[in-house]
């Protein structure tokens, strides 16, 4: 009897491989949760985490040409955007209940004596580092607009925190769910019984956790749909095309794209743009400062290079602002300088070569059509950089880096361009792609209206095809925004026959080029070619 009660003992003092196992991997998933939800929180404070910078890092390596395939296949780049926050989410809990599991089994290997600081070198220490150095490029990221060097030591905290808190939680938990009721008076109970692995107690212990890491996790959801909602799904990929098209946007139809989940809402007064590099006087601005400049407003139409030829991916507006060069002028730009690096506080980044940046039509700008930059165009300010893709009309700007030749953005890291200035677009609006005319019911000519877009070039003609490209017929340009915006136009148009027609439309930019098919332009350059629009008309 005295024997087999020191065996007893024995095995009660260490616990099977089994437990060991599941306690760890269910410490680790609610620890995993609690961290997630921690993680959301920080997201609502405009902190950066790792649920959405790990994107922002992996997705420069992958090319264009996969990186639409994948789009293609989830469904779009907002699928793509929740497809990777989802799955980061995932694969935290996954590798959080792993790394508790593992966990588990150091402590029945070594009968509970995992010293504090073991575990907080593994489960904080170590992540934290990996994350510091995988992640330094993004950073730097703030949905509030804090300055780049700020921002990336709040990232740093608020990571550090999260993964204390997993550490704590885990450690807890697992002590909580395994620990040997000895000394109390279920003492004596708990030994005899036939199997003291899973005691009635450690079963009412996982529902306790359970319940906590349910409720946690409850909190997480709510936070989650509050940032849902806040997110960029509802409006990232707004078009702007047909009927409803006017010389200017207004800024509420103005087309969108950006890369983020959550776009920035910047607080002026804790933002500033920096502005470095190759200069002679590194300088910051404040808001007000810039205030201090002459302004300039200037027409100028933007167009993302994914604007496929009958999409709406460009728009219009008066922005209001300084020429980039004031700044560049008061900071003296140095021998050896040949592109600027244009910095949003998401992060985004983008290039411009010296030259165009002085051009006195490259803006900072702060207003759009006569109201401070709405926050998903930019607030407080942004780029604006005629005649090249949208791209490069960096947004929530922050830093404006002078750098030498060899110096990428975003995008260009990932392989587009390697040509960004815009080729001569047009674009049939009205009548729809596949209307059907009954000519019984004609009154009138059809009319036919559009846009023609030459970037910085302006346009100087648009014509119209009504049998295909076989003949031309002379469109009238009813408004021009000048040289910087697009022109729209308007035809009128006689069907003389029962048939179906081909509509097409080419526009002639200020230079005298007329737009064609650019064979030479790479695949990642933007698209050209006419826009073609079929009609059936019937008796
Ligand atoms: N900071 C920042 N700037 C950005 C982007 C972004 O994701 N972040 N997207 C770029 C892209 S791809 C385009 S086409 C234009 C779109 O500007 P809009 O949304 O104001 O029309 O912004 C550019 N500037
Ligand atoms: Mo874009």
């Amino acid at each position: 009897m005295l024997v087999a009660q020191k065996r007893q003992r024995k095995i009660g003092n260490v616990m099977s491989k089994t437990k060991a196992i599941l306690a760890g991997l269910f410490a680790g998933f609610v620890a995993g949760i609690l961290m997630t939800t921690a993680m959301l929180l920080l997201a609502m404070l405009g902190v950066a985490t790792p649920l959405v910078i790990i994107g922002d890092r992996l997705s420069v390596f992958i090319p264009p040409g996969p990186f639409l395939s994948l789009m293609g296949k989830v469904g779009g780049y907002n699928h793509l955007k929740q497809l990777g926050v989802g799955s980061t989410i995932a694969g935290q809990l996954a590798v959080g209940a792993i790394g508790g599991a593992i966990f588990g089994l150091f402590v029945r290997r070594t009968r509970n004596a995992v010293p504090a600081i073991w575990t907080i070198f593994i489960f904080v220490l170590l992540p934290f580092l990996v994350f510091a150095i995988a992640l330094w490029p993004v950073l730097g990221t703030s949905y509030i607009g804090l300055p780049i060097q700020v921002a990336r030591f709040v990232t740093l905290i608020g990571f550090a925190l999260c993964v204390f808190l997993f550490e704590r939680t885990l450690v807890t938990a697992f002590r909580f769910l395994t620990v040997q009721t000895a000394g109390s008076g279920r003492e004596t109970v708990q030994r005899h019984l036939p199997n003291e692995e899973f005691t009635p107690s450690i079963g009412r212990r996982a529902f306790v956790l359970s319940t906590i890491g349910l409720a946690v996790a409850g909190g997480g959801a709510a936070l989650a749909r509050k940032l849902y909602r806040a997110a960029t799904f509802s409006y990232d990929g707004t078009q702007y095309k047909g009927s409803i098209v006017k010389p200017i946007t207004p800024n509420d139809r103005f087309y969108c794209v950006t890369k983020n989940v959550i776009d920035p809402k910047v607080d002026s007064d804790v933002w500033h743009l920096e502005i470095d590099g190759l200069v002679q006087n590194p300088a910051t601005w404040r808001f007000q400062d810039l205030m201090g400049f002459k302004p300039t407003a200037q027409e100028t139409t933007l167009m993302c290079i994914s604007n496929g030829l009958d999409a709406g991916l460009i728009s219009n507006a008066v922005w209001k602002g300084l020429p980039l060069r004031d700044l560049l002028d008061q900071a003296g730009v140095l021998s050896g300088a040949a592109r600027v690096r244009l910095q949003g506080v998401d992060n985004y980044t983008d290039t411009i070569p010296l030259e165009k940046a002085m051009e006195l039509t490259t803006l900072l700008a702060y207003e759009m059509n006569g109201e401070p930059l709405p926050d998903r165009h930019g607030y407080p300010l942004r780029v604006i950089v005629p005649g090249y893709f949208g791209e490069k009309n960096v947004k929530w700007l922050t830093r404006v880096e002078v750098t030498d030749a060899s110096a990428k953005g975003f995008y260009e890291t990932q392989g587009w361009g390697p040509d960004f200035i815009v080729p001569t677009r047009s674009r049939i609006d009205v009548p729809e792609d596949w209307t059907f005319l009954s000519l019984g019911k004609l009154t009138a000519p059809v009319e036919v209206k559009g846009m023609a877009f030459g970037g910085d070039r302006g346009i100087s003609r648009v014509e119209l095809s009504f049998d295909d490209g076989k003949t031309w017929n002379e469109a009238e340009i009813y408004y021009s925004g000048g040289n910087l915006a697009w022109s729209l136009w308007k035809a009128h148009w006689t069907p003389a026959a029962a048939g179906d027609y081909a509509l097409l439309v080419r526009a002639t930019d200020a230079e005298g080029d007329v737009q064609e098919w650019e064979e030479d332009r790479g695949p990642f350059s933007g698209v050209t070619g006419l826009h073609r629009i079929n009609v059936r008309v019937t008796a």
